[in-house]
């Protein structure tokens, strides 16, 4: 058992931090790179080195992994941590990793070549009895079979990439007649995205929950869930708000998931830590969707009901050691919400919005942690995903936490770029989410950019602007009539923008 001494993280952003903090806890030095547009960046300022690895695109920097692994073997770190994204569920490079003699933090490289197959993921899991939505079982080869298939299971139907993720690839067919034209769509889309064609058929369940379990093995064979994170509340398959636990999951739902993760883990002897997805039909009824064998983006509020670090854990698996804690060791404390702050303008269609961040106050308090990777008077760059933060609300219970985030998110002052903050809010606040009982539709069926009631700080704008138009148009005599500030418009004269 080799003790690792220094980490190169080979990423950016919140993340690379969120990495370095817990290495520094261990007392392990760590490595940042970084491209020129990050120079910086606070994850090059917090690490004990930092090195440019290249020009901005990531295909030119934080995808160069040949490169960041000779950085590693000069710089003398003996891990590499991808994070999320960029290389880190390319099987290629973590084999490339240990064969330069470093530990890969992660899961090993015939892991994530058979999770990274949703038709391999779903042969695995099927010799475990795991629940898998009914479909064809391998590839589709046969045009008539398939029909034949598609009939039996009943219309709609999905056809599906097998390399394929996060809805790309994805046609929903209504009946017989269509298939075969949205079959050949589906089959160059995933040429074109994955370069392999393969798709498969499964019912279409219409209006999903998706609910995913947190796992953690080590490379003794031992795997451990950490129970549920609801992730229904998603745009175009980008997640918005996550939460732990799920308010529709009863313990005895929580245990049958829970030991199926643990199967679909152990089907391609895992290590590390990994989420299996599920989705969740009407009756509550799950089944297994895919694994992805990284740490995901929403990890912290299971770290937050459970009080396990995970990058913690994913250094002592990688570096040899069995896990500390067995399932009865773990159990829920509490509810924890996450939100993730975008800049991109929800009143706009989301459309991206990069910009310099002239004022950004972070919220604070009890109950309040906040992962991000800006401070105030930064760009961010236009090369990568327009995350600026994840909020992370935690209380004794759902209603606390929602409560606590709503406050959080009133604190939170960012000028300089739109964000998805209000957007958030109008989540947080509405029926069907307080109810717990929401599913994949929900931002499709109730939201719409009117429902935004301007900030606070618009309003106030709103008003000065409205009264000084009021005392320039007018003649003195008008003056002492009352001004009316009920003014609904928000015209793109009024934002605070420093671009
Ligand atoms: C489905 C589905 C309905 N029925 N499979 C979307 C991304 C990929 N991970 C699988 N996805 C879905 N698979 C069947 N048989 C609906 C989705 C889906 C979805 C799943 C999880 C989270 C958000 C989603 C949004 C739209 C569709």
């Amino acid at each position: 058992m080799k003790k690792i001494t220094k980490i190169l993280v080979a990423n950016r952003g919140e993340i690379a931090l969120r990495i370095m903090r817990s290495a520094k806890e261990m007392g392990i030095k760590t490595v940042a790179v970084f491209s020129e547009a990050d120079r910086q960046a606070l994850h090059v300022q917090y690490a004990d080195e930092a090195i440019c690895i290249g020009a901005p695109p990531s295909n030119q920097s934080y995808l160069k992994g040949d490169l960041i692994i000779e950085t590693a073997l000069k710089l003398g770190a003996d891990a590499i941590h991808p994070g999320y994204g960029f290389l880190s569920e390319n099987a290629e490079f973590a084999k490339k990793v240990k064969e330069a003699g470093l530990i890969f933090i992660g899961p090993s490289p015939e892991s994530i070549v058979v999770m990274g197959n949703k038709l391999a993921a779903k042969e695995a899991a099927q010799k475990y009895n795991i629940p898998l939505v009914p479909g064809t079982a391998g590839a589709i080869t046969d045009i008539e079979e398939a029909k034949q298939k598609a009939s039996e299971i009943g219309y709609p139907v999905l056809i599906k990439a097998s390399a394929g993720g996060g809805g790309k690839g994805m046609r929903i067919v209504e009946d017989n007649d269509e298939f075969e034209s949205q079959m050949q769509r589906a089959v160059s889309e995933a040429q074109s995205s994955f370069g392999d064609g393969a798709v498969f058929v499964e019912k279409y369940i219409g209006s999903p929950k998706h609910i995913e379990i947190q796992v953690v093995g080590d490379t003794f064979g031992n795997v451990v869930y950490l129970f549920e994170r609801e992730c229904s509340v998603q745009r175009r398959h980008q997640k918005v708000i996550e939460e732990a636990p799920s308010a529709v999951v009863s313990p005895d739902m929580r245990k049958a998931m829970g030991e199926c993760a643990v199967m679909v883990a152990k089907s391609c002897n895992y290590f590390g830590a990994g989420t299996v997805e599920f989705i969740v039909d009407e009756k509550l009824d799950f089944y297994f969707l895919e694994m992805n064998t990284r740490l995901q983006v929403e990890h912290p509020v299971t770290e937050q009901i459970t009080g396990i670090d995970l990058v913690k854990e994913q250094i002592k698996v990688a570096q040899g050691e069995k896990l500390s804690f067995t399932q009865e060791d773990l159990k829920i404390e509490g509810h924890a919400i996450e939100v993730r702050v975008y800049a991109e303008d929800p009143k706009n269609n989301f459309l991206p919005d990069i910009g310099t961040l002239t004022t950004y106050q972070r919220p604070q308090g009890i109950g309040i942690r906040v992962d991000d990777g800006f401070a105030e008077g930064m760009t961010i760059p236009i090369y990568y995903d327009p995350m600026i933060a994840k909020l992370i609300a935690f209380g004794k219970d759902r209603e606390e936490a929602i409560a606590r985030m709503r406050r959080a998110i009133a604190e939170y002052k960012i000028i300089g770029v739109e964000t998805t903050l209000p957007f958030c809010d109008f989540v947080l606040q509405h029926e069907v989410f307080l109810s717990g009982n929401f599913d994949t539709k929900f931002v499709e069926k109730y939201f719409s950019p009117e429902k935004l009631n301007p900030t606070e700080i618009e309003t106030e704008r709103m008003i000065v602007a409205t009264l000084i138009g009021k005392l320039l148009s007018e003649n003195t005599s008008q003056i002492t009539q009352p001004v009316d500030t009920s003014v609904q418009p928000k015209k793109s004269g009024w934002k605070n923008r420093s671009r």
